[in-house]
């Protein structure tokens, strides 16, 4: 459905539940902020539900909002969700209730009774932006999130999924006179010491291939515990390898638990190796320039798994 039917049938609704994804990122938690205070202006009791694994970074946007524990909704809206194995238990217990599924991933599963899914926007962000539009004014308080979801998606519109689009809605949520800077020092100019650490690391001990257009990065618990990082220590470090003179493909491993590693997988605007295709082989899926999957065994085992499905859809 249109943005313009999606903020329609929200008109309907009352005690809504926001869901936000595993590990969420600040679109998730900026959309379902944003919801929640465009649907409070309207007098409506919305929530999002609490999510275990949410960073200081993010939780700041997300706090005013969280669900009561004996909060009884009437509908659910999933947010930046793609996929059902990016529901986290006490989401997956609302998965067959989804209400309305607002998304922005091609590779969007096509759960929830209603759909606002549109994958030419670089974040779900964009979308939101529309359907609060739609619901009445843009305040601050639906600004901030709002900016925060668009331009950690795009890391600080910096990403090949930027459009002149992001930059609309950007532009139209600093009119309201946000913090923006606060927010861009926040997400994109402060570094924690145990960050840089996890990034030395990283950076010394790359692995390359495919005579130097790939690398590896990799993310062991043991390096987390050695350095005493957090979640939003280890955030987005897939970047990391997408800096690299020469390199179109970079996968950066996460270890989650034991011998359960989580990929991410950026690639090149060149079209040399689509991201997506090759994740799907992983049993993955995302965007053709960056996708993820979670990949079982060693750190070598899944190396070599990784560099098969690199090489079974790269086109040179
Ligand atoms: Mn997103």
């Amino acid at each position: 459905m249109t943005t313009q039917e999606a903020a329609a049938l929200l008109r309907q609704k009352d005690d809504i539940l926001i869901l936000t994804h595993l590990r969420p990122d600040g679109d998730t938690v900026g959309c379902a902020a944003a919801l929640c205070a465009a649907l409070g202006q309207l007098g409506r009791r919305t929530h999002i539900l609490y999510n275990p694994d949410i960073t200081d970074n993010n939780a700041v946007y997300a706090a005013p909002y969280w669900a009561p524990e004996d909060f009884k909704p009437d509908f659910v809206v999933s947010v930046d969700i793609a996929a059902r194995s990016l529901f986290y238990p006490a989401a997956e217990a609302y998965f067959d209730r989804i209400g309305l599924a607002i998304d922005h991933h091609p590779s969007f599963e096509g759960f929830g009774a209603a759909r606002c899914v549109d994958a030419s926007r670089a974040a779900c962000g964009e979308i939101v932006y529309e359907i609060c539009c739609a619901l009445g004014e843009i305040t601050r308080e639906i600004a901030l999130p709002l900016y925060a979801a668009v331009s950690t998606d795009t890391g600080c519109f910096v990403y090949a999924n930027t459009t002149a689009n992001t930059h609309r809605v950007a532009a139209a949520l600093l009119e309201t006179g946000i913090d923006y800077f606060s927010v861009n020092k926040r997400h994109f100019r402060t570094k924690s010491r145990r960050r840089i650490a996890l990034e030395a690391d990283l950076l010394s001990n790359m692995e390359f291939f495919h005579e130097g257009r790939g690398v590896f990065m990799a993310v062991p618990i043991s390096l987390m515990e050695r350095v005493g990082a957090t979640e939003s220590d280890a955030e987005d470090l897939s970047t990391l390898a997408g800096v690299v003179e020469g390199v179109d493909c970079g996968a950066v491993l996460r270890e989650l638990k034991p011998d359960v590693w989580k990929l991410s997988l950026r690639t090149g605007a060149n079209g040399r190796v689509n991201a997506t295709e090759a994740c799907k082989l992983l049993g993955g899926g995302g965007h053709a320039m960056a996708a993820g999957a979670t990949i079982e065994g060693t750190l070598p085992e899944v190396k070599a798994r990784i560099l098969a499905a690199i090489d079974a859809v790269k086109r040179e």
